[in-house]
């Protein structure tokens, strides 16, 4: 009796079988659709792919329309209001994964405003999976992409114009506000006025079961010109495996390129690790590669399993990630840590 009481009580508030901690109870229920994705910024990311999930649409479709928001947020350092590199241009990568193993991705890509949207196009309309440059641009035009104006936004002016005082070379640690409970995107600075991350990863589960995903970024600030770091790179910033889960990362990129990042979470969770494990031994795996230099970056990785569980882990406190999977579920998590 006091379990059919409880059992309805869950039910009256659409939580079924599912726990309030965001992990399954039952092992054979599935949480879908879900959709997660890195940072602040993913709180309004993931209400646009929403949008899409929640009418039962298409991951692929989520995961692209969702950070779409990132790219286009004038108030942010993904797309083309970001941080210049140290020649003082904006370059921007990106990719996208679909269950099918179906993947594009680009690089190094100038004046364009919605790069996923573009790596989407190579995925679907050339035999390739990565175009960089200004074999990218060239691209993106002929298939009807505006080439916007080379211009920085005030703010990325601002920073660059501070950064060229000193010209240090020097990888920025990501690091969010985690003390402000946000119900929207507000971004956050460092104390000199520079942004303090470049990324969102995305990705989603749809109503029918099947994964997706997509990663966005400026890059690294100030970064050399030609610069590339994990995000366009699939299996780095990126993976998606429609029979187990789908991994993506933020941070110090080439240290996620070092382990084949969003892969090897992926490859953990196929051996039966929860997202959340997964993301803490990829993590554990660079603080053993880096030793002592460890506590100078900041990686953070976020997944989901065909489950509907969802998990992340960083190296060092201050990274949190976005989690959606109603209408009214939209809300951050701050990610464990290691150092
Ligand atoms: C890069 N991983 O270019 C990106 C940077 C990042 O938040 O995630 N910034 O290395």
């Amino acid at each position: 009796m006091l379990q059919r009481r409880k059992f309805l009580q869950l039910s009256s508030l659409g939580l079924g079988a599912f726990s309030f901690s965001g992990f399954t109870k039952d092992k054979t229920a599935t949480r879908k659709p879900i959709v997660i994705s890195t940072w602040d910024a993913g709180i309004a990311a993931n209400a646009a792919a929403w949008k899409v999930l929640g009418k039962g649409g298409r991951a692929l479709d989520a995961v692209e329309q969702g950070v779409m928001v990132t790219e286009a947020s004038q108030n942010c350092c993904v797309g083309l209001g970001a941080n210049p590199d140290r020649d003082g241009f904006v370059t921007l990568d990106s990719c996208i994964m679909d269950e099918n193993a179906n993947c594009g991705s680009v690089a190094f890509l100038e004046r364009i405003k919605h790069p996923v949207s573009v790596a989407r196009r190579v995925m679907e309309k050339t035999p390739h999976v990565m175009l960089v440059g200004s074999g990218a641009q060239q691209f993106a035009v002929e298939e009807g992409f505006t080439l916007e104006p080379q211009k920085l936004s005030d703010d990325a002016k601002k920073s660059y114009e501070q950064w060229l005082k000193k010209s240090e070379y020097k990888p920025m640690i990501n690091i969010e506000n985690t003390n402000k409970k946000q119900t929207a995107f507000v971004p956050t600075k460092f104390d000199n006025g520079e942004w303090n991350h470049d990324t969102i990863g995305m990705v989603a589960m749809d109503a029918a079961g099947n994964l997706s995903g997509s990663c966005t970024t400026s890059g690294m600030g100030f970064k050399m010109r030609g610069r590339l770091g994990d995000s366009p790179i699939i299996g780095a910033g990126l993976f998606v495996d429609n029979e187990v889960g789908a991994a993506t990362a933020t941070g110090q990129g080439e240290d996620v390129i070092r382990i084949c990042g969003s892969h090897l979470v992926v490859e953990l969770m196929r051996q039966g690790l929860s997202p959340e494990n997964a993301c803490k031994k990829a993590v554990e795996r660079i603080i053993k590669i880096k030793g002592a230099k460890a506590k100078e970056i900041q990686v953070g990785f976020i997944a989901i399993n065909k489950q509907g569980e969802y998990g992340g882990y960083c190296i060092q406190k201050g990274f949190n990630f976005a989690v959606c999977y109603a209408d009214d579920k939209n809300f951050m998590v701050d990610g464990k840590y290691i150092i």
